[in-house]
């Protein structure tokens, strides 16, 4: 017999979707590539995790200039992350090229 009520799975189905919504909207990403941080500043919401991914042929750094958090060198393909809970501008350097700076804008 056919159940005319969603089946659990399907219920499963789409409270798992939603979660992943959820937790998509709270991540951000910043790209490292030709000696530049990609967006140069991103906007996020509090308590969403950044991720730096280095598609750059040299290894990089993500360094807080207050001291908040602080990578060590980020190797061609890997990635760093820190989660920002509360709101506020955070500057951040590449230690190895110090031109190499950007900015994390939390809401
Ligand atoms: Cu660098």
């Amino acid at each position: 017999m056919r159940a005319k009520t969603p089946t659990i799975a399907a219920l499963l189905a789409t409270t798992l979707l939603a979660c992943q919504a959820s937790l998509a909207a709270l991540s951000g990403q910043v790209v490292i590539k030709d000696f530049m941080f990609v967006p140069t500043t991103l906007t996020v919401k509090a308590g969403t995790t950044v991720t730096w991914a280095n598609q750059d042929e040299e290894p990089h750094t993500v360094y807080s200039d207050t001291g908040l958090f602080r990578s060590s060198a980020i190797d061609t393909g890997e990635a760093f992350s820190f989660r920002f809970d509360t709101p506020g501008t955070y500057h951040f350097v590449c230690t190895i090229h110090p031109r190499m700076v950007g900015t994390i804008v939390v809401e």
